[in-house]
């Protein structure tokens, strides 16, 4: 099925349901429908029960969550939310590279810091992402509520590798954004972009060697069933990203303008709470369940390797991003200077 097939399958049955909706519910009260990437329990589908819940909580409005693989895959969320199918969606910077290459700066290497009360000021106080991307995002019709950390970088590989040199001839599945790719090709690997749905099939018939994601994602998806050696790069945290369509949003009253951003705020200080400590739990239930299970930290010596090949992925984020990349980059820096 094509892609304008599938957004009209999915139209039809969505308006089926705001049809209905609509007979149910007085005059004021909508339905609204939103979408994530993750599965029931994941980071991303806590963010949206909790913005449900003050939505819910706050007025007659209704909120309906898809979940992955309801709608499609995460590009069809956000064409879907695009198109004003859907009201809101939770789509992180990894797939939103070709429509925003600027959303692409979360995978410049080792440019974020890692601990996690550095990450969490930094997504608080930084103008970058919290008056600059929302331009970014306005400009392909989408009004950017919120940016969050999910979690540390772990790669996954099918034999401990502590250097550039063990990454060689490893394919590595990265998300479907071009400087991902970049960064993997510095790190001496072959980077192989793939969907989401895709990966656990590629890593247990070995078309890829390995892949990257936040331990907690690591757990639920079991993906160390398949590519058990963890080894800790620290080159950089899972960001995610949460918008709505902006025609919807301008068009709401400003009484639900101030809801959608207090639910938002809401969401993202339960969010906190939820993923401090989660990356620990996860990994023990990971070598608690397997033998196979291989768990490396890279020294500071060995990391030095990985990362002086980062200014190479800087100078394409800017080839990638031109002049508003480079201005986006210099914010970071400040920001980040900042903490
Ligand atoms: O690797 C991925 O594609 C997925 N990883 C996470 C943590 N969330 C959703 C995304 O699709």
């Amino acid at each position: 099925m094509n892609k304008q097939h599938r957004l009209k399958r999915t139209l039809k049955q969505l308006t089926g349901l705001s049809a209905l909706a609509l007979f149910t519910c007085s005059a004021y009260a909508d339905n609204w429908r939103y979408a994530h990437e993750e599965y029931a329990g994941d980071v991303q589908d806590v963010y949206a029960y909790k913005f449900k819940e003050y939505i819910e909580d706050n007025s007659d409005h209704t909120l309906k969550v898809y979940r992955f693989g309801e709608l499609g895959e995460s590009d069809d969320i956000m064409e879907q939310t695009q198109a004003g199918i859907l009201n809101f969606v939770n789509q992180s910077p990894g797939f939103t590279g070709a429509l925003i290459p600027e959303a692409q700066i979360f995978f410049i290497p080792y440019l974020m810091p890692t601990d996690m009360k550095s990450v969490v000021k930094f997504f608080r106080e930084s103008k970058a992402i919290n008056e600059d991307f929302p331009k970014l995002y306005s400009e392909k019709g989408l009004e950017l509520l919120k940016m969050y950390p999910e979690g540390e970088m772990v790669v996954t590989l099918d034999e401990v590798a502590t250097t550039p040199k063990e990454l060689n001839n490893k394919k590595i599945r990265v998300m479907t954004n071009p400087l991902l790719s970049e960064t993997y090709s510095a790190f001496g690997a072959t980077p192989t972009p793939l969907p989401w749905g895709e990966v656990y099939g590629a890593l247990q018939t070995n078309m890829i060697q390995g892949h990257e994601n936040p331990i907690f994602w690591i757990e639920s998806g079991k993906l160390y069933e398949v590519s058990p050696n963890l080894i800790f790069t620290g080159h950089g945290w899972f960001t995610t990203a949460m918008m709505a369509n902006q025609d919807f949003y301008n068009g709401l009253s400003s009484e639900d303008k101030t809801l959608v951003q207090e639910a938002a705020d809401y969401a993202f200080e339960e969010i906190l709470g939820h993923i401090d400590g989660l990356a620990d739990s996860s990994l023990k239930k990971i070598t608690d369940s397997s033998s196979k299970v291989t768990v490396t930290r890279l020294t500071d010596e060995q990391i030095e390797a990985f990362k002086e090949r980062s200014p190479q992925v800087e100078e394409k984020f800017i080839d990638m991003a031109g002049d508003s990349g480079k201005a986006l980059l210099e914010q970071f820096k400040q920001d980040l200077k900042d903490l």
